[in-house]
């Protein structure tokens, strides 16, 4: 394979003979012809220079190189879909260049790049921005076309592109993740050709890309297992049959919502309207697809045209440059541009009814929830160049954006938003099992800080870490029946190794209970063997069906288990409150979030144990509750099954009362989301794996020499400090990318150092979760930094809890609970409890069926992991006074507590 490191010229030429070369890495030398002007005009810059930037007209560059861009992508096969759409090409390279432009350290960037590689470069013979967007050029021509470039390649790009979060810029300007970075298909094939969708669009002459991926059975798992670029979409298809007035086959953009009453309306349907979804065979007879693989694509297989095609006018928005569908398969893809798929629908005979759908998403507080289709105004009959104003569509890049930014903001779409921040923030990584989450150093850190912090203070309860087995045979895990009954479809079993058969399937532990009791029976023998304090640090699994969400909710996470062992019942008690404590801790004083610490109620505790207690978190960003940990008293139940018995102090046989108590790194994902902003993550400094970064402002004057020891005097004192804290002093980013850099990583206080402030004997500290700056003088620096984290970290906290506190209401009557709930609140109400728990369940499906009614929804997903039902979160320890004579505020029976309330996760 070519390698293009070495065309040591300055020449025109040599720059047509480096994409000549390119062109012949990606393998397409024989069907590129590279008109000369275009590369004239892409080579203006004069690869002379070391700073082309600094020395030509920009603009042109990115003319000549979108030229050569866009020749490349039209000859690579796999690029096919960039050929109609040449602007998105133009943008692309527009904003690659924006992000070297940005730069305003080319020059000493590209001296450092330049004998860092011994000239080993792309384009000419110095490194110049013009390598920079070759390379981006080609990380994305030869990512989508699957070709593997020769470690020689791959090294000079890395170094001409500085480092991975560059190639990653490159890849947030149009890296196909969709084709290319998920997962290889299971079980599918990359050759389509046989395809009928494919054979159909390729007789009509429409260019398309079908990419094989992992099997997705809904939208969800799609936009999981195949992330889409800025203006790509996927699409979410449901099939409703409607006895009086047909079928329609409804495919819209995956955030909008299909209600099914005003899509009956905007229809037009008259009369009674009840669209239900089809039932399967319908869907195989009328469409010829099974579950999960519809899309509008297969409205083809409509011979007798009794199904009408009702498409979401969002698909047709400014923004949106391509839609995937299934081409009537759900492991694989294909992308048109919304043009070509009217044209694909008007060569079949199919006239599509494209209207107006809301965005779904709950309503943000004060505002009514935009989740009504309207007719589109093309419908109306109000023409076609008036485009519906797309709400909560990704952003493009716009010119002189660098795209290193967030793509969505917190208000807009949280979970878009969320996702958003722990990928850029560098916390997470995505990985091919759905619901299994890469935890990035960044993230691991924090997990880390807090074993550290938790181990100090279990030590001090005495108690002590130990370590289990992963495994656990059936016999063992389900000794104790209450316990593992309802967790059941959780567990995950290993049935095989290698070829074979097991001959008894194990379970991989859920929890630890069933693995530690019975070794517990074997250590405890007597009163003085009590009490039994251990804990362990490890990783579980549970198979999850809801959808999953990154730390919230994954199929193996991490966590603490303490577990504990006592004589008396007494003695227990203190041992769960003392955890509890811990946690509560752990949230307010670690994480700052605000936690209400409970009691569950009978229905919501752990089934194998006595008595459950809680810390609940409240995300105000999406208005739900989250439990946040909890402690459990076991009772005898556990010491029963697997005989944990003592000789008392008198010789008499007692079964020992016990403890459990568990911290998940759940609990990571709650703090990104309480305190993340449209930036990206705030870290309270407590959990911060950095603390404070150093970051130089260096010009022509203050050279990194003349900087080095001003700064790492200022590191040296915040280290003496016990300050996590970095001297930011890589060359080859300027300030405004390290500012943003750490800014999106969350790291609580910046220091600036300029040629201003070294002349004062000063830094300019920038605090993340406010903006503020200030100047510091260096002298004592490091003391005034310690004060200002703990300022920070208590500043945090309380900003946290006024917003949580604005959304903990005291509700007495039914009528006004639901609508607390559609303000987001946490509700408090006055409870009738004990024997009457089946009034839970009535609270939950009433208050399920009137927040559907008051949204125009029929129903909701059994598997969703976001309800729109209140649950109880549990019994606040800290109770409002509770009058005589208050009732119930669903049974209207005699109130006997106040009990805490929330949509939660
Ligand atoms: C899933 C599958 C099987 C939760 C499960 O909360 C069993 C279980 O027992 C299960 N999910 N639980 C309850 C766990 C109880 C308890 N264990 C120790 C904790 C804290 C740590």
């Amino acid at each position: 394979m070519a390698i293009v490191n070495r065309v040591v010229s300055t020449s025109q030429e040599s720059a047509t003979a480096a994409l000549k070369a390119l062109a012949g890495v990606v393998g397409i030398s024989d069907s590129i012809t590279f008109n000369s002007d275009d590369v004239a005009s892409g080579v203006e810059m004069k690869v002379t220079a070391k700073n082309s930037f600094t020395n030509t007209d920009s603009t042109s560059t990115v003319a000549g190189f979108t030229a050569c861009a866009k020749a490349i992508c039209k000859a690579v096969p796999e690029c096919s879909f960039w050929g109609p759409d040449e602007a998105a090409v133009e943008k692309w390279v527009e904003s690659a260049s924006a992000v070297i432009a940005s730069d305003d350290k080319v020059e000493e960037f590209a001296a450092s790049v330049e004998s860092a590689l011994g000239s080993g470069c792309l384009v000419g013979d110095s490194v110049s921005a013009a390598d920079i967007v070759v390379s981006i050029i080609l990380a994305i021509a030869a990512t989508r076309s699957g070709t593997s470039l020769s470690e020689a390649t791959l090294k000079c790009m890395d170094l001409v592109l500085g480092n991975s979060s560059i190639v990653e810029a490159a890849g947030k300007i149009d890296v196909p993740s969709a084709a290319s970075t998920s997962a290889p298909a299971e079980s599918g094939s990359d050759d389509f050709s046989m395809n009928d969708i494919v054979k159909k669009l390729n007789e009509m002459s429409i260019s398309h890309k079908t990419y094989a991926h992992t099997l997705s059975m809904k939208v969800e798992d799609l936009l999981e297992n195949v992330p889409l670029p800025a203006g790509e979409t996927h699409t979410k298809n449901v099939f409703f049959k409607d006895k009086k007035h047909g079928l329609f086959l409804v495919s819209v953009k995956p955030e909008s919502d299909v209600n099914t009453k005003a899509l009956g309306k905007a229809l037009g349907l008259t009369g009674k309207v009840n669209l239900r979804l089809a039932s399967e065979d319908l869907l195989m007879e009328k469409l010829g697809v099974k579950t999960g693989c519809v899309g509008p694509l297969s409205i083809v297989n409509n011979a007798e045209k009794d199904v009408t095609l009702v498409l979401d006018e969002a698909l047709f928005a400014d923004d949106v440059k391509l839609i995937h569908s299934h081409p009537l398969t759900n492991d694989a893809s294909t992308a048109i541009t919304p043009a070509d798929l009217k044209k694909y629908l008007a060569n079949a005979g199919v006239e599509p009814n494209i209207i107006e759908f809301g965005v779904k998403g709950e309503a943000l507080p004060g505002k009514a929830p935009a989740n009504r289709p309207r007719a589109s105004k093309e419908q109306k009959g109000q023409g076609k160049g008036q485009q519906p104003k797309s709400k909560n569509n990704k952003k493009t890049a716009e010119k002189g954006q660098t795209l290193l930014a967030l793509q969505w903001k917190k208000e807009e779409n949280f979970a878009m938003w969320y996702s958003d921040v722990i990928v850029l923030s560098e916390m997470i990584s995505y990985y091919d099992i759905s619901g299994c989450y890469i935890l990035r150093p960044w993230s691991y850190k924090m997990w880390d800080l807090f074993q550290v912090w938790f181990n100090g203070e279990i030590e001090q309860l005495d108690v002590e870490n130990t370590y289990f087995p992963l495994f656990v045979s059936q016999d063992r895990l389900e000794k104790e029946k209450d316990h593992v009954e309802g967790f059941a479809p959780e567990v995950a079993w290993v049935t095989k190794s290698g070829d074979g058969e097991l001959a008894k399937p194990i379970a991989v532990r859920p929890t630890s209970e069933t693995i530690m009791y019975p070794a517990f029976s074997d250590w405890i023998r007597s009163h003085r063997d009590l009490p039994l304090k251990v804990n362990q640090w490890s990783n579980v699994v549970r198979w999850e069906f809801k959808d999953p969400t990154p730390f919230l909710r994954s199929r193996e996470f991490l966590w603490q288990e303490g577990h504990t062992a006592h004589a008396t019942y007494e003695e227990s008690n203190v041992m769960v409150m003392q955890a509890l404590e811990l946690y509560r801790r752990a949230y307010e004083e670690v994480l700052a979030v605000p936690v209400v610490p409970g009691y569950k109620t009978e229905k919501e505790k752990f089934a194998g144990g006595h008595q459950t207690t809680t810390v609940e978190a409240y995300i105000a960003g999406s208005g739900r509750a989250i439990q946040g940990a909890t402690s459990h008293n076991l009772g005898q139940n556990f010491g029963k099954m697997f005989d944990i018995n003592f000789q008392d102090k008198n010789g008499e046989t007692q079964i020992a009362w016990q403890t459990s108590w568990g911290f998940t790194t759940r609990s990571i994902g709650v703090m990104v989301m309480v305190h993340g902003d449209d930036t990206g993550l705030v870290l309270p400094p407590r959990i911060a794996p950095l603390q404070a970064i150093i970051v130089p402002i260096i010009s022509k004057k203050m050279t990194y020499e003349v900087v080095k020891p001003y700064c790492e005097a200022i590191l040296a004192d915040l280290k003496a400090q016990g300050i996590r804290a970095k001297y930011d002093d890589r060359e080859m980013y300027n300030p405004g990318w390290k500012y943003n850099h750490w800014e999106q990583k969350g790291v609580p206080i910046r220091i600036e150092v300029g040629p201003r402030d070294m002349e004062n004997n000063q830094a300019r500290v920038v605090t993340r979760h406010n903006g503020e700056k200030e100047d510091f003088a260096v002298e004592g620096l490091g003391a005034a930094m310690k004060d200002k984290l703990d300022s920070i970290q208590q500043a945090m906290f309380e900003k946290a809890k006024k917003a949580r506190d604005e959304h903990l209401v005291q509700v007495t009557e039914w009528k006004d609970f639901v609508p607390s709930l559609e303000n987001n609140n946490l509700v408090l109400t006055p409870w009738c409890g004990g024997e009457h728990q089946d009034w839970e369940e009535w609270v939950k499906e009433k208050s399920r069926e009137e927040s559907l009614a008051a949204r125009g929804q029929d129903g909701e997903d059994a598997k969703t992991a976001t309800s729109v039902a209140a649950k109880t979160l549990c019994i606040p320890f800290k109770q409002p006074e509770l009058p005589e004579g208050t009732k119930c505020f669903a049974s209207g029976l005699p109130a006997t507590c106040w009990v805490l309330w929330g949509r939660s996760y």
